[in-house]
């Protein structure tokens, strides 16, 4: 099967993604959108099946499948693979997944483009709201993981990077990471599969 997955180093969202191909080995070709350039101006092949113009998207043959958490899902369905061998681990995975999506991955991003360079930013109550969303994430984070050096137990699996794509960035988000946040960063960042965002779209 051809694995085809188009992004940027600078979204987490395609972060996820591309961090997952690398961990279950699937073998996948890439190409990079600039996210920063004009829509008009990405490739002709990308307009054409990018539902919403945005990355990640990723092509298995003939199958186009946009947003990183359903990607996500379905490359660990598809291949039996990153915690989603078994019934509870499918379960496992599609509660981080959702948990990421509608929590500390909308916090992360809204954080971290506020503060980028050249950004238009953000209100400071915006900021407020996000930080202390931010604060109870942290609480669950905790939860979520437990004892367990990963999301998945003791292999990172499809939840784990969802929720890598932007807690890699929280010094760009200018939040601080709690003591179990800075344990799992580190056992990701010890991962053999584990490369900078730029090297996933090489
Ligand atoms: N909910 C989507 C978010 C996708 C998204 O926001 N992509 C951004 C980069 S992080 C993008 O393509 N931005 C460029 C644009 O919209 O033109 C997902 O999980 O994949």
């Amino acid at each position: 099967m051809a694995l085809h997955l188009y992004g940027h180093p600078d979204s987490g969202h395609a972060c996820k993604v591309a961090l997952a191909l690398r961990l279950a080995g699937l073998d996948h070709q890439v190409t990079l959108i600039d996210i920063w350039a004009a829509r008009d101006t990405r490739p002709d092949a990308f307009r054409a099946i990018s539902p919403l113009g945005e990355v990640p998207v990723l092509t298995l043959d003939e199958d186009v499948i946009f947003q990183s958490g359903a990607i996500l899902l379905e490359l660990g369905e598809r291949f039996s693979t990153l915690g989603m061998e078994t019934p509870a681990g499918r379960r496992r995975a599609r509660e981080l997944v959702m948990w990421e999506g509608n929590r500390i991955g909308l916090c992360l991003p809204q954080l971290i483009e506020a503060h980028r360079p050249g950004s238009a930013g953000l209100p400071p109550e915006v900021i407020g709201w996000l930080e202390a969303r931010y604060t109870i994430d942290c609480v669950n984070f905790s939860r979520l993981l437990g004892d367990g050096p990963f999301f998945h137990g003791a292999k990172p699996g499809v939840g784990d990077c969802a929720i890598w794509g932007y807690v890699q960035w929280l010094d760009k988000a200018q939040v601080a990471p709690t003591q179990d946040m800075a344990r799992w960063i580190n056992a990701m960042r010890d991962l053999d599969a584990m490369t900078s965002p730029e090297a996933l779209f090489v």
